[in-house]
């Protein structure tokens, strides 16, 4: 049975990844960090009693900022496949922890990778990692961004990223590790963190929707991203493991729509006018945007022979479809006198 160990398990794309592994026969480890209060929600529909018999998945304590626990937990899993998707992974935030960001996502980076070369050394066991590159390397470099396009990044965080990428770059060539950096443009879905953009307008419609909340406070709305569907690029991190040899890869839609048409089609689904409800708070604003970003992602398609499944349309339809579900239930728990916390109008 193959062995698979996820960081950032508890993360979005960490949670559909770890389904996709339990579908396809792998006993999958994931990593998580210790909270006060429990922070496993994404996965806890897949999460057994370790004393059940058959149980494939398992959680370990740890933090990229630790290297002495991830070493310990490489060489206890003895994981077949890596899969590097922990992250502070919010580029706004990065402006405020940008020390924290690039000690997580950067050299966290490295000290992953250092723990895999001394265990393959070590034990001469063979392993694949999947690192968790982005489009935000790409930054201010003009659409459409294609491998071969230089890195411009704007943000603390895609600095760390662009780092994350060179350490595996040269981890790859130094030690002959098995080393995939996979370039992913914006994947959302369902399961996207509340302050990014894509769920901030899909929560507010389903609560605008349902009287809980009047307004919707955004930022810059000209910026244009290619969103995907999550689900469909976790595939791809699988696909890009299952290679003959490592190898860089951009994961896109080719399609790229602006915050405004998202906010436009999301209000739509529930026969709302977004412009009765959209107002501008400068604090959203980016010390450095990224204007624009479109992926050009036919060679890696065809080496992997990989597509996305769900495009722009499905994609507002699905996540507005369950934001207005969770909507309802908040109202009913309101109506009950319960208070409903609205966090993420603020946030993000
Ligand atoms: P996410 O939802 O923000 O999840 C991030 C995960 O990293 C969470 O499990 C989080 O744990 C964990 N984490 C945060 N700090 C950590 C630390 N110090 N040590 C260990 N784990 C830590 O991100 P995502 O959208 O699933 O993205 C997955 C990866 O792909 C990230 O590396 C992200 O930067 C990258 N990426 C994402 C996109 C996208 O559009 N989604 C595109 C390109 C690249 P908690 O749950 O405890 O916070
Ligand atoms: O912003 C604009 C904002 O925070 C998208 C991460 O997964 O994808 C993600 O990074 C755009 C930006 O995602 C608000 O200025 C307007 O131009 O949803 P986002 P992101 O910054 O593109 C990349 C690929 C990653 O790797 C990252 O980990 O939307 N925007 N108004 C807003 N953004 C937010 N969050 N909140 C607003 O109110």
């Amino acid at each position: 049975m193959k062995r698979a160990l996820i960081t950032g398990i508890t993360g979005q794309d960490g949670s559909y990844l770890a389904e996709l592994l339990l579908e396809k026969g792998y006993e999958v480890h994931g990593i998580i960090r210790r909270a006060s209060t429990f922070n496993t929600d994404r996965i806890d529909h897949l999460y057994q009693d370790p004393h059940e018999e058959g149980v494939r998945l398992f959680l370990h304590y740890g933090d990229l900022t630790d290297g002495t626990g991830l070493r310990r937990i490489v060489e206890s899993v003895r994981p077949h496949e890596v899969y590097n998707l922990g992250a502070q992974s919010h580029v706004k935030v990065s402006f405020d922890q940008p020390e924290y960001t690039a000690d997580v996502v950067g050299t966290g980076t490295l000290r992953l990778f250092d723990a895999v070369r001394d265990y393959c050394d070590t034990t001469g066991c063979a392993v694949r990692i999947y690192q968790a590159g982005s489009s935000e390397m790409f930054g201010a470099a003009p659409p459409p961004q294609r491998l071969d396009t230089p890195f411009y990044p704007r943000s603390p965080y895609a600095v760390a990223k662009v780092a994350g990428y060179w350490y595996g770059v040269n981890y790859r060539e130094a030690y002959g590790m098995f080393i995939a950096n996979g370039i992913l443009f914006n994947h959302e879905s369902e399961r996207r963190g509340e302050t990014f953009v894509t769920r901030k307008i899909t929560r507010a419609v389903g609560r605008i929707k349902h009287g809980l909340q009047d307004k919707l406070f955004l930022g810059n709305l000209e910026a244009k991203r290619d969103w995907g569907y999550a689900p469909d690029y976790v595939e791809a991190m699988w696909l890009m493991l299952q290679q003959d040899v490592p190898g860089d890869y951009l994961i896109a839609t080719g399609e790229a729509y602006s915050v405004r048409e998202f906010a436009e089609a999301a209000f739509a689904e529930v026969g709302l006018n977004w412009q009765d409800y959209v107002e501008i708070d400068p604090r959203y604003f980016r010390p450095t945007e990224v204007d624009y970003l479109l992926g050009e992602a036919t060679a890696t398609r065809e080496q992997l022979g990989w597509q996305p499944k769900v495009g722009f349309a499905e994609l507002v339809k699905r996540m507005v479809a369950y934001d207005l579900e969770l909507a309802a239930q908040e109202k009913t728990l309101s109506d009950a006198g319960h208070k409903v916390n609205l966090r993420s109008v603020t946030h993000g």
